[in-house]
């Protein structure tokens, strides 16, 4: 098959899956091209069937705020025509699905049709796509994709909630490359992080107040009072000035390190005992899932798909939003002794096994199939 795939080209999960998708397939001989405005940071190999086509956004002075969906809608009808591509599947609504809906419309002038699948991720969703503003463009491009699929249960349910949707909801959950992420621990980079064989907490994300990273901060403070440990924060964002300052006033600095964007989580995440993610809300959390496949139970919250990806007392624990007496007593649990946590460690890998790409993307080929 030839299949475009829209996607936002950031270190966010939807991109993350979009690309690992489009690698997946083309692995199996699909020839993929990706549209977006900037190379998918996940897209570290060379692959022979992969394209990559850049948006690009001419700018013009009257242009407040250029046109990025017309240019995207533009660009995937050229690229469409050009490649004879079979597909669009398009991640995130906003604006993909959208400008997909124009270039299907342009295309049915030329006697091409190209059918369109719309992947919901969240935000787009429960956030964003609910507003005001977005909401009637969300609602009628989601309707007129050929098909929708959604990434968690939760997170279909939530889209039926919040737009009128005349159509099926498929669920396909996110999935994990359990093989890339079962790797040894680089016990230099482990001793350079934890030299006295402190546990190692880990959090990893986009930063956004969603995440609520300051409660990762105050679990790790209560946490390390009873057990020696670390935790290394991954990733950037609006709210790091507040983790690093919380952390400044709680005088954990020698304790705590920001280490920015990364590239090989599959390395950080080796050294790692615990994931906290206290999320306001995830549709997924695939990052939760990244880490189990690496073998690292996770604490979180109770919100959206977590539910349906962590087994509570197995392969972690879950726990109301902002509860951190909840969330610190459930990580004290994992850590405390050699035994739970090698059990806990155990558990995750195996259940993060159902999640694995290898499961998943057959049903995507399947869905493929239905339009061709
Ligand atoms: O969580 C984010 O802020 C990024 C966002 C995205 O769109 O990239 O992630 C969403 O999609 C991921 C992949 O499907 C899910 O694993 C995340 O849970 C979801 N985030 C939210 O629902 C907040």
């Amino acid at each position: 098959m030839r299949i475009g795939i829209v996607c936002y080209p950031t270190f966010g999960g939807s991109g993350v899956l979009a690309t690992e998708l489009g690698k997946a397939l083309a692995q199996k001989g699909h020839q993929v091209h990706f549209i977006t405005y900037r190379e998918p940071v996940r897209l570290d190999v060379y692959v022979p069937n992969i394209f990559y086509h850049e948006v690009h956004v001419p700018t013009y002075p009257l242009f407040d705020y250029p046109p990025y969906e017309t240019a995207l809608a533009s660009t995937m009808v050229d690229v469409i025509k050009n490649n004879e591509l079979d597909l669009l599947h398009v991640h995130y609504a906003i604006p993909h699905a959208s400008a997909a809906y124009m270039a299907k419309k342009i295309l049915e002038k030329e006697n091409k049709r190209i059918p369109v699948i719309t992947t919901l991720h969240g935000t787009d969703i429960t956030l964003v796509g609910r507003d005001k503003t977005y909401a009637p463009v969300v609602t009628f491009s989601i309707n007129e994709s050929d098909a929708i699929t959604a990434v968690s249960e939760n997170l279909r349910e939530e889209t039926f909630k919040s737009f009128k949707i005349e159509k099926e909801i498929e669920v396909i959950y996110n999935f994990v490359d359990v093989n890339r992420f079962s790797r040894k621990p680089i016990e230099v980079f482990k001793k350079s992080i934890a030299p006295n064989g402190e546990r190692i907490l880990l959090h990893i994300s986009n930063f956004r107040r969603l995440k609520r990273v300051t409660d990762v901060v105050k679990v790790f403070s209560e946490v390390q009072k009873a057990i020696p440990s670390k935790l290394l924060f991954v990733g950037d964002g609006p709210e790091r000035p507040a983790a690093e300052e919380l952390c400044r006033q709680l005088e954990l600095c020698d304790e705590i390190k920001f280490v920015g964007r990364q590239e090989q989580v599959e390395d950080i995440l080796a050294i790692g005992d615990l994931f906290l993610l206290p999320s306001e809300y995830e549709s997924f959390g695939l990052a939760a899932l990244e880490a189990m496949a690496a073998g690292v139970p996770v604490v979180a919250t109770n919100v959206g798909g977590l539910k349906e990806i962590i087994v509570p007392g197995e392969t972690g624990f879950l726990a109301d939003v902002g509860d951190v007496i909840a969330l610190s007593r459930f990580a004290i649990t994992i850590l405390k002794n050699e035994e739970t946590l090698n059990t806990f460690k155990s558990k995750a890998a195996a259940h993060a096994r159902i999640f694995d790409i290898h499961n998943i993307i057959p049903v995507y080929e399947k869905l493929y199939e239905r339009f061709l």
